[in-house]
């Protein structure tokens, strides 16, 4: 044991009365919702980047937070696992993510980078035996090395490519390695600075044949997770490439691998893209392509990625309603990609916000199942399209052209009667479960 975390218990659930901080008021592991355990539908992830690895900077200032494994020794490496794998367990998370550059130093070379990362895998390894903790997606960082400034698999120069290709590789062997469900890829640098110095076209097909070369080794190591993309439409580009999910769904057709490739969807992105949290996981499930959630929201203020703890209600029901209807997460679950603000120092502050979150995201939960169980948000929205019913309407859509239907319009006089969206009315509806 670490002596970082002290004497902070492991949380446990006590209900809503309880007066302890450090107790889940809502999130009851075992609980069923719609005949599945809450930890089953949550699927909580912890963020090693943000949890462990962020020193606290912001575009003004460095480093706030001060942690005994900051540093880039292999033995730090293994203390920061340590100290992880025991907020695990304060937790106790189902699951955790990271990406490469999160857990091992980076080394002098390609050869030493891949060497670090399969020492601490690992390493990991070696705790997962006893630990539950396992492993939502694991991911490579191509953003934050000066070598991905113009990008990674996108670059201009091939020699980049091929370094992101052979990272690539070495992180789905890491996530194959310690069981993950997803292997997720974000392009934070797949984008451009100016269209100046960019093909566009180019960039296309580079990221086309990457992301082909990627299905094909998951087929090649056996890998059972799904493949996931992150959109987010800028930042730290100007402009990215997986911008928002119709974006990144139009590029998976345009390759071929709409059927091979899913999305994982986070609310602050959503928020930069101009959309909605529940529009991108709605446009996804209609596509068939929600594989996971990053719950962190952006301040609504700032306009900026803040990467802040969720706790709106309202909108994280509704992310889950949109969970829920597609039949709860496969391989998918909820990752807190989040990050303390740069004042909460304490080891305290970064168990209880995720209390808080995970709290946050059961009541949702709940929430979203009593709606769905109730049904009368559903059947509102049926009886809204009942007309297309009628065996003339039906034959409309599957047969019709414009010429017979416009005859049909003529003979049978019809003529729209505008009907309410009742918005407010559902807005009402809604309300009743949060
Ligand atoms: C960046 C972001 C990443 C991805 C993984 O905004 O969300 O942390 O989740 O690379
Ligand atoms: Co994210």
């Amino acid at each position: 044991m670490t002596d970082f975390f002290q004497a902070i218990p492991k949380i446990k659930y006590e209900g809503p009365d309880s007066d302890n901080e450090f107790a889940f008021r809502h999130y009851n592991a075992d609980e069923q919702v719609l005949g599945r355990r809450m930890e089953d539908h949550l699927r909580f992830s912890v963020a090693y980047w943000h949890s462990f690895a962020w020193p606290g900077g912001d575009p003004f200032g460095g480093q706030t937070f001060e942690r005994p494994w900051f540093g880039d020794t292999m033995e730090l490496a293994k203390l920061k696992a340590d100290v992880a794998f025991e907020m695990f367990d304060i937790l106790d998370a189902p699951f955790f993510c990271f990406h490469d550059a999160d857990i091992r130093p980076e080394g002098a070379t390609f050869a030493e980078s891949r060497r670090n990362l399969e020492e601490i895998v690992d390493y990991f390894a070696g705790k997962m035996e006893s630990a539950k903790t396992g492993l939502l997606w694991g991911t490579a960082n191509m953003f934050s090395h000066r070598r991905w400034m113009s990008g990674a698999a996108t670059n201009p120069d091939p020699d980049v490519f091929a370094y992101a290709a052979a990272t690539v590789k070495s992180c789905m062997d890491a996530t194959m390695k310690l069981g993950g469900a997803n292997y997720v890829l974000w392009g934070g640098r797949e984008g451009y600075e100016t269209l100046i110095n960019t093909d566009l076209a180019r960039e296309a097909e580079q990221a086309g044949r990457f992301l082909q070369m990627v299905v094909d080794y998951k087929y090649k190591i056996g890998f059972q997770g799904a493949i996931l993309i992150e959109p987010k439409p800028q930042e730290p580009s100007k402009h990215q490439y997986d911008y928002d999910v119709a974006t990144v769904y139009g590029f998976l057709r345009r390759f071929g691998l709409e059927k091979e490739v899913k999305v994982n969807i986070e609310q602050g992105h959503a928020i930069l893209a101009g959309h909605s949290f529940e529009h991108e996981l709605a446009l996804a499930r209609s596509l068939g392509i929600l594989g996971s959630i990053d719950i962190n929201r952006n301040d609504y203020q700032s306009g900026w990625d803040t990467d802040q703890f969720p706790n709106n209600l309202p909108e994280v029901m509704l992310a889950y309603y949109e969970i829920l209807q597609m039949g709860g997460f496969t391989t998918g679950g909820t990752n807190f990609d989040a990050k303390l603000r740069r004042q909460s120092l304490d080891p305290e502050d970064l168990i209880l916000a995720h209390v808080g979150g995970m709290d946050l995201c059961a009541r949702a939960l709940k929430a979203a199942a009593a709606m769905l169980e109730d049904g009368k948000l559903e059947a509102a929205r049926t009886e809204r399209y009942a007309g297309w019913n009628t065996p003339a309407n039906r034959a409309m859509l599957e047969e019709g052209d414009l010429a017979s239907i416009a005859e049909r319009v003529e003979e049978e006089g019809i003529k729209p009667e505008p009907r309410s969206g009742r918005q407010e009315r559902l807005e009402n509806l809604i309300n009743r479960y949060v």
